[in-house]
């Protein structure tokens, strides 16, 4: 008999992690070597730390190997439709301001499919936490082009190369208003961690964007070898330059990953200048939504 056989159930370990995880749902549908998993350890260790009430904290996803992220979080969390998870997490702000509320997804679902709620959450400046995955390519469906696809790189719709102008994600989001800006690798774990527990802190349309490998198709398709082959890439090739103009921040085929905090800055939120708005307005007339939606309940 095996050493791992004669050990008994409670001799093992429980992950770390466990607490935060819907441990019952595993093992998760990711494959080896993928990044998200990656992504849920640093969100899940910046919760705890950051000392919030997990009571009050939401995850909301919308579709894809990525969307897949909020099933597996032992919070309330919500598994919207493709592209739907910014809106989605806008009612459930406006609703329950007392709310932390997190999106966690893919970069086809929040910039490709959902592309047009994403810059208005930015503009409008709802107050939610946005961490978007971004592995270049449409992972579940197969391995479609995506607005992030490189110039050059292959997808299952791009075989000879991809022609299209990508997004530059922290510009995109920049520019539309989002008042945190920020961008690391799966590799960073740590510092992906500190800007989570920081972001956690700060109010408004927060962003951060996570370079992640799909080992399965944007690495197989293009050549690039597997996850940790992906993780040495980005060893020897992201830098880490904090407050870069984000307008110089696009990523080319297997180049240079310019990573760092770029945006950190106060600006009112949605539901601020909604009460500021409404009190000069209507003055003593107008009673904001409390917490846990406290004008529907009384
Ligand atoms: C309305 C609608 N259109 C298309 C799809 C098919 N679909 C599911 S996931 C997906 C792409 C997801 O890509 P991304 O967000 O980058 O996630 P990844 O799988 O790469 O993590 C698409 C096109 C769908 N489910 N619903
Ligand atoms: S297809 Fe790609 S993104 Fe999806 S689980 Fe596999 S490695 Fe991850
Ligand atoms: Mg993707």
């Amino acid at each position: 008999m095996s050493v791992a056989t004669e050990q008994t159930a409670s001799e093992f370990q429980e992950h770390p992690s466990a607490p935060l995880l819907r441990m019952e749902r595993i093992p998760h549908v990711w494959c080896p070597s993928c990044g998200i998993g990656t992504v849920v350890k640093c969100y899940a260790t910046a919760l705890e730390r950051s000392g919030v009430d997990l009571d009050k904290v939401s995850v909301v996803s919308g579709i894809g190997c990525s969307g897949r992220v909020a099933g597996y979080m032992k919070l309330d969390a919500f598994h919207a439709t493709h592209g739907r998870a910014i809106p989605f997490a806008t009612g459930l702000k406006l609703g329950r301001p007392e709310l932390l509320v997190t999106v966690i997804s893919g970069d086809g679902d929040l910039v490709g499919i959902g592309g047009n709620h994403f810059i208005h959450a930015a503009r409008r400046n709802i107050d939610m936490l946005v961490i978007l995955i971004n592995n270049f390519i449409y992972g579940m469906t197969g391995g479609q082009n995506a607005p992030t696809t490189p110039i050059s790189a292959k997808s299952s719709t791009m075989p000879f190369g991809n022609f299209e102008e990508p997004f530059n994600l922290p510009h995109l989001a920049a520019s539309s208003g989002a008042p945190y800006v920020a961008r690391w690798t799966c590799l960073h774990i740590r510092r992906l961690t500190w800007a989570i527990e920081e972001a956690i802190q700060r109010k408004g349309f927060r962003f951060i964007e996570v370079v992640a490998p799909c080992p399965t198709l944007y690495a197989r398709l293009n050549k690039l070898g597997t996850g940790l082959s992906e993780m040495r890439f980005y060893h020897d090739n992201a830098e880490i330059q904090h407050g870069c103009d984000t307008r110089d921040l696009d990523i080319g085929f297997h180049e240079k990953i310019v990573c760092g905090k770029f945006v950190d800055e106060e600006r009112p939120t949605f539901l601020e200048r909604k009460d500021e708005h409404y009190a000069k307005i209507l003055g003593d007339k107008y009673i904001p939504m409390g917490p846990e939606g406290g004008m529907i309940h009384e």
